[in-house]
């Protein structure tokens, strides 16, 4: 890629049904000094109200910050443009909500114009994410460790598993046919699949702006290989993978310890064994397609959640926000991680 890497949290706002060239554009988190706002409290750098602040990338708006929280109006705001208009969205979100028409009140200058926040421009094509692969057999530990991730880390976890368990719930016209390949411990269409990870990728772009992905559950065959090289180009370098290696009876003791309360259909004996067999048979090609290619990273799932974790971290590293790798351990991780327990419930 040769495009200069964004700044995290640049926004794009663009505006449409009305000239206002000040407002349509680039906006990066500002660096208006510290003042007292009308409200009385005091910003720090980079923050308005207690909650993100951005600048115009050009300096050409009247006010830093240009785009910020508003505590009098509880709502999220482009200040002062042209002295006639004010921008306005009403919520109490930490960050201005994306991908949604503004309510835009006019003062005098009509049309109002549409204005619409983007995580990246709607005019370019979405960057292209950096996404590992997580496989490992059923009980592995995936889904604990990416959720550790995406809490802990920022990255998203996408369970293609999860994917899929929605799509059912969902009762759409694939639902049955999904229930059918779950149930049997076999693997669900590449169709579907691909389609699901495909459209949750480019919302997680568009919505929150994420470029770190963690696909746990995939590619668990060549065929979903396939799928992968369709949607993402056959070019493009490919993912590292991260591959959970477990012994059988650890696996079965966790899946049973974790039936008690999961609810999953395919959480018992038998429906283990064959998605174990189907593991074996479907998905340790592609394990060996990566290996042979040089881009897998070997976790030994086998440990404790915390060596588990730590061994994720560090295969994360080199992609990871350094502020957010340097936070404590959250509540929730530590409950994760087994390190607390969680509250009774009630
Ligand atoms: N636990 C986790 N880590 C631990 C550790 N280090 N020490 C001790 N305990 C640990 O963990 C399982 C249990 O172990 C939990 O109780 C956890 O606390 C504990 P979990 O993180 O849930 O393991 P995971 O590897 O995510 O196990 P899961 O059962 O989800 O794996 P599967 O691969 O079987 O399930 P998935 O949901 O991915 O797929 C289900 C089905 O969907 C498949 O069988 C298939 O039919 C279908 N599917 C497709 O067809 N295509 C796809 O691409 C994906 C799924
Ligand atoms: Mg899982």
């Amino acid at each position: 890629m040769t495009s200069k890497a964004l700044k995290p949290n640049t926004l794009f706002i663009e505006v449409s049904g009305a000239g206002l060239p000040e407002v349509d554009g680039l906006f990066v988190p500002s660096t208006a000094p510290p003042v007292e706002s009308e409200s009385g409290t005091v910003s720090s750098l980079g923050y308005w109200n207690g909650k993100m602040a951005w600048d115009r990338a050009d300096n050409k708006c009247e006010r830093s910050p240009a785009l910020s929280y508003s505590n009098s109006y509880t709502s999220w705001r482009i200040c002062r443009l042209d002295g006639h208009l004010a921008y306005d969205i009403t919520s109490e979100d930490a960050l201005p909500p994306t991908n949604a028409e503004w309510h835009v009140y006019k003062k005098g200058v009509a049309p109002a114009p549409s204005v619409v926040i983007h995580h990246f421009d709607p005019r370019k094509p979405l960057p292209r994410p950096t996404v590992y692969f997580v496989l490992g057999g059923p009980g592995s530990g995936k889904g604990t460790m990416c959720t550790l991730a995406a809490n802990q880390l920022g990255w998203t976890h996408l369970s293609t598993g999860d994917l899929l368990r929605a799509e059912r719930a969902a009762g759409g016209e694939t639902a049955a046919e999904i229930e059918r390949y779950i149930t049997a411990g076999e693997l669900v269409p590449n169709e579907i699949t691909v389609t699901l990870l495909k459209k949750a990728m480019d919302q997680a772009m568009r919505l929150q702006g994420k470029t770190n992905f963690l696909l746990d559950g995939f590619p668990r065959s060549l065929d979903n290989m396939e799928g992968w090289y369709q949607v993402f180009g056959r070019e493009a370098e490919l993912p590292t993978m991260l591959h959970f290696e477990c012994p059988y009876p650890v696996l079965e003791q966790r899946i049973l310890g974790r039936a008690k309360y999961s609810n999953r259909s395919d959480d018992n004996v038998a429906s283990m064994k064959l998605r174990f067999d189907t593991f074996k048979a479907k998905t340790l090609p592609t394990l060996e397609l990566f290996q042979g290619l040089n881009k897998v990273i070997e976790v030994d799932a086998s440990l404790g959640r915390e060596a588990v974790y730590a061994m994720v971290k560090e295969s994360l590293q080199a992609h990871t926000d350094p502020e957010l790798a340097a936070q404590p351990l959250t509540e929730l991780s530590e409950m994760q991680l087994g390190l607390r327990p969680y509250p009774m419930r009630g």
